[in-house]
């Protein structure tokens, strides 16, 4: 498996940074998102580093992909919501804060929810 030193989201992978699980398998990790953009925003995470898009070899790629429906079913259980967002940053002048990719899957609640 490998890391990146300094990466937030590889010590979140790690357990040295708590974070709360949303789901997890061999290849991905879900978790709440610190800034809350709507209850229940969740990131999924390969739980190998690649920076984004452009370094995540495609079967990689196909396993986050993949889970993203297993993610999103789980949240809509969860909190009702009567849409979802679902997002992914590459690049600072795109909004990537944290160069460990991750999809963005962003709960709905209708106007004034506090996205869009
Ligand atoms: P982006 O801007 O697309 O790179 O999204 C990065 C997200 O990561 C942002 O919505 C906030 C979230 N985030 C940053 N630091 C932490 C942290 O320590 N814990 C958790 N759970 N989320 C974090």
């Amino acid at each position: 498996m490998s890391h990146s030193e300094d990466c937030l989201f590889c010590k979140i992978v790690n357990g040295e940074i708590p974070s709360a699980k949303v789901y997890e398998d061999d290849y991905v990790y879900a978790f709440l998102d610190i800034s809350q953009v709507t209850k229940g925003h969740t990131l999924i995470i390969p739980k190998d580093h690649f920076k984004d898009i452009y370094e995540t070899p495609s079967d990689v790629a196909a396993q986050l992909f993949n889970r993203v429906p297993i993610v999103a079913k789980a949240i809509k259980e969860a909190y009702q919501p009567i849409g979802l967002n679902v997002l992914n940053n590459n690049e600072e002048p795109a909004g990537q804060s944290v160069f460990h990719i991750h999809i963005h899957l962003i709960p709905r609640y209708g106007k004034g929810d506090g996205f869009g």
